[in-house]
């Protein structure tokens, strides 16, 4: 049952937000139907107030976030011509290919030193020359030259593609993977799980219910993961809530998920984005914020929401910040893969500007670990100083 949450009813301009709000004062669970009506409701900012209340009492007016980097080993994939929304991917011999040798990870995973990076965030194409020793090799001789970074590595989709070129089952992949350093999974890969969309957007991948099996099975192995959903493209509404309505029994069922990432879909430089005929920003600010607050009142078994500030802008996150968001993506060390389809936003924010983001919203900025324990509470005159700044040299 979700907690019963303060609320004042008379801040909700919809009467068809009403019934909502009834039931998050009474702690009660929202229906598919709720789901649909905060979707349509023209009454963004009562919805985003009740996100806030349910955010609130969670977390107060903490906002954590955590200083990682992204790594992506290998940009060759085997969907590059299927997943249409993709601008990441390029065939084995097409230009711009590439696939790091175990050096080049040791080297960029380097710019780590000296910094407060503490998670190594992996992933990469559906290579077919990176099978199950690509991966043990590459986490054991992280772990060995930066024992204390975490690893989040490999989406379900690469999990189950390692799976079928090694012949091995998704179970024992994950636990080869975890014994050589894996700690948790990212939650990608998931894009919109309705077929009816997979069919349009990405025919060939690992399919929603394959998506939640590999988690349920990391899950039970007692390794935890992220969970996303790729949105404004071609999805409905119902597929939307279809969607969440499969992460929130998973997390009923195993309580393996740690947070929950909406994700915006970008037009630029990919397939579908031509056929659509979009560019620039395809999903609008009321899109993003309202998928974040309805993420916090549907998803009430999930205690965390991130807004990706990559996809969405740190504008855009600030404001979050008031619609049932309580973490940020951190300290993004070159990414790769939204910048290929567009994304105008940094490829890193320093520390400083973190906590000047979160403060000018009225927050509290805390550094987090990977499985969200609060590692430092920054007071109003600390500005991290002492910490080495992650990245400095890396956004140049
Ligand atoms: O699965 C690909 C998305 C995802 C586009 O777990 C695109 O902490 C928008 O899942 N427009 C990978 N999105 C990234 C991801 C993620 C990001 C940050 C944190 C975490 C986490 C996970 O990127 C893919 C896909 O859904 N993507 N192309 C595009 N054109
Ligand atoms: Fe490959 Fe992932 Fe891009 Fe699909 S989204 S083409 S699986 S890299």
């Amino acid at each position: 049952m979700p907690r019963a949450v303060p609320f004042d009813l008379d801040r909700l301009r919809d009467e068809a937000l009403r019934p909502i709000g009834e039931k998050l004062i009474a702690g009660e669970r929202l229906s598919f139907a709720d789901g649909v009506t905060l979707f349509t409701s023209p009454d963004l900012l009562g919805v985003g107030a009740m996100a806030d209340a349910a955010n609130r009492a969670k977390h107060g007016d903490r906002v954590t976030f955590a200083s990682n980097q992204h790594i992506n080993p290998t940009n060759i994939c085997v969907l590059r011509k299927t997943c249409v929304f993709c601008g990441y991917a390029r065939l084995p011999k097409e230009e711009g290919a590439y696939r790091y040798t175990l050096d080049q990870v040791l080297a960029e995973s380097d710019r780590a030193d000296g910094t407060i990076t503490r998670e190594f965030h992996i992933v990469g194409g559906l290579d077919m020359q990176t099978g199950l020793a690509y991966y043990t090799e590459m986490f054991r001789a992280l772990k060995t030259r930066h024992p204390q970074v975490h690893i989040k590595a490999l989406t379900a989709v690469e999990i189950a593609h390692i799976a079928r070129i090694e012949k091995m089952s998704r179970e024992d992949v994950l636990i080869a993977l975890r014994e050589a350093g894996l700690d948790t999974l990212p939650g990608g890969g998931a894009e919109t799980f309705s077929a009816a969309v997979r069919e349009q957007i990405a025919d060939k991948k690992l399919g929603g219910t394959d998506y939640i099996d590999v988690h349920r099975t990391a899950h039970k192995l007692g390794i935890r993961s992220n969970c996303t959903m790729l949105y404004g493209h071609v999805e409905t509404i119902e597929d939307r809530m279809q969607h969440l309505t499969m992460l929130r029994d998973l997390q009923d069922e195993t309580g393996g998920f740690l947070a929950y990432i909406p994700l915006a879909y970008h037009p630029d430089d990919n397939e579908l984005g031509k056929t659509l005929g979009r560019t620039g920003t395809s999903t609008t600010g009321f899109d993003d914020l309202r998928n974040l607050a309805v993420g916090r009142l549907f998803l009430d078994n999930f205690d965390h929401i991130k807004s990706h500030w990559i996809m969405v802008t740190s504008a855009l996150t600030q404001i979050a910040l008031h619609f049932g968001v309580n973490d940020i993506e951190g300290t993004v060390v070159r990414e790769k893969i939204y910048h290929a389809v567009g994304a105008h936003t940094p490829q890193g924010m320093t520390l400083a500007q973190l906590l000047q983001l979160i403060r000018g919203a009225g927050k509290q900025p805390a550094e987090r670990d990977s499985f969200y324990q609060v590692i430092r509470e920054f007071t109003d005159a600390d500005n991290g100083e002492e910490a080495a700044d992650t990245t400095q040299a890396a956004v140049a």
